[in-house]
């Protein structure tokens, strides 16, 4: 028994049978469904077929043993941009109950279908994350993830709803009725990206809202990178214990991978999901411990099943026992992309390493945006970030001691130098769903 806040927490599965499952039924299990799922891709989706073709796969009998899964081709984003919209979809259209799509920002939009079966396996395993997070029936859980083809806010919904909690479905935005819903509801539970929950504290605070004797204790974030500094923070903003659940709209939404009360890495689903972690460049699978590229194998999806999705996010995979009990395994949580990394004249630094350094200084607000230019063939980064009222309107010696204490921290750790400028509370824009940290200029659909 851990207390935390002198909140008692004790682990409770959702599915005990999955979560505490001995590894050797576990791996008979994921072969099973593994071989399944390489029959169906193989018989229903042509732009794998011929992938596994290349690969020198004669059928999918070819598949003899887990370990088998590392000879098979590898699925990308591009594929599924290919084959926009329905082109990755391996059954019946007839069959497909609901569809969801990722934001198509950075290019065509790829496109996942559910089937009725995929969404009820979906609803189990958001349920089984919620309870991660030590939800139970009794919470009244604000969705303030958004509703629509993102599939943050349906995703959570069903769990919400299978758990058998009380499901406030508010979407994003509208700020001061979402304090006013949290307050007057009286909710426990709160799910929405970090960043967003991080804003709302804000409102919240400029509003005098006292959190005293409410029933808010938990949040549910995701759905971007976000630091322990980060984390640190919205707990002191909020009453709440702050917990990480990962997944991605290509391999089911929200539901992939969730922390439990430890919260040290997220368990993945791997009744349904066997992660990998690669070397992005050579392809080869990396031993846990090593960091690497996520990719996702489905086990159960009848929609779209993905044979070893390439997610592009960074993470390591953790194979010691949890102590909460569960034996599916953990990965360390997502802090970067491969492509989010900015090479800076020769230095590669992540978004995520600025935060942690920024967020270490007294003064400093979780606000910040990252400006990489190019002036005369040189990449320049500046780092707006906002500081408190207080050192805002301290004097110009002390600021400038704080600014040069973050540049030696930036040069001494990450070996980047760089400009930063404090900004008022509130100058930098807020975000009601992913906040956008990087403007590269660089970048032709960066530039304003
Ligand atoms: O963001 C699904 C989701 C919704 C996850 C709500 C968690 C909560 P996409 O819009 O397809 O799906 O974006 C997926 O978001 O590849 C990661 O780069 C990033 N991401 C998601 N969760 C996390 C997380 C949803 N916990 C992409 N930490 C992924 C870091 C995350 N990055």
């Amino acid at each position: 028994m851990d207390t935390k806040r002198g909140q008692e927490v004790s682990p409770t599965y959702w599915d005990e049978h999955a979560e505490i499952i001995h590894e050797e039924n576990l791996r008979k299990l994921q072969f099973n469904r593994l071989q399944k799922t390489v029959n169906k891709a193989w018989y229903h989706l042509p732009y794998y077929r011929r992938k596994m073709g290349e690969a020198g796969f004669r059928n999918s009998n070819d598949l003899r043993s887990l370990s088998d899964l590392s000879r098979l081709p590898f699925t990308t984003k591009q594929d599924l941009r290919e084959a926009y919209p329905f082109g990755a979809i391996a059954e019946p259209m007839k069959n497909i109950v609901r569809i969801h799509s990722s934001s198509g920002t950075t290019g065509t939009a790829t496109v996942v279908g559910y089937t009725h079966n995929d969404i009820i396996t979906w609803s189990e395993l958001m349920a089984r994350t919620l309870v991660g997070g030590g939800v139970n029936e009794d919470d009244r859980i604000q969705v303030a993830f958004g509703y629509g083809l993102f599939t943050g806010g349906l995703g959570v919904h069903y769990g919400a709803e299978k758990l058998g909690a009380t499901v406030i479905p508010m979407s994003s935005g509208n700020t001061l009725r979402q304090i006013q819903i949290l307050r007057d509801f009286n909710i426990s539970v709160l799910c929405c990206t970090p960043s967003y929950a991080l804003y709302l504290a804000e409102v919240a605070r400029d509003s005098h809202i006292d959190w005293e004797n409410t029933h808010f204790r938990i949040g549910i974030f995701g759905a971007e990178p976000w630091s322990e500094e980060m984390r640190a923070e919205i707990e002191r903003q909020l009453p709440i214990l702050a917990y990480d659940i990962y997944g991605l709209s290509e391999v089911i939404g929200p539901g992939v991978a969730f922390e439990c009360e430890i919260r040290n890495g997220l368990h993945v689903s791997e009744d349904h999901f066997i992660a990998e972690v690669i070397d992005p460049a050579s392809g080869d699978v990396l031993p846990p411990g090593e960091k690497g590229e996520l990719t996702f194998t489905t086990l159960t999806k009848e929609g779209t099943p993905v044979i070893r999705y390439r997610t592009g996010d960074i993470s390591s995979l953790i194979s010691t026992p949890c102590s909460c009990g569960r034996t599916m395994s953990r990965i360390q949580r997502v802090a970067s992309r491969t492509d989010d990394m900015l090479i800076i004249r020769g230095v590669n630094v992540y978004p995520s390493q600025i935060e942690s350094v920024l967020l270490r200084f007294e003064g400093i607000e979780p606000h910040y945006q990252i400006i990489v230019s190019r002036e005369h063939y040189m990449d320049t980064v500046d780092i707006h970030v906002e500081v408190s009222n207080n050192i805002f309107s301290d004097e110009v010696k002390t600021l400038e001691n704080l600014k040069k204490k973050i540049l030696e921290a930036l040069k001494g750790e990450l070996n980047l130098a760089c400009t930063v400028k404090f900004l008022e509370p509130k100058s930098i824009t807020r975000s009601e769903g992913k906040a956008k940290r990087v403007i590269d200029m660089r970048k032709k659909e960066d530039v304003p």
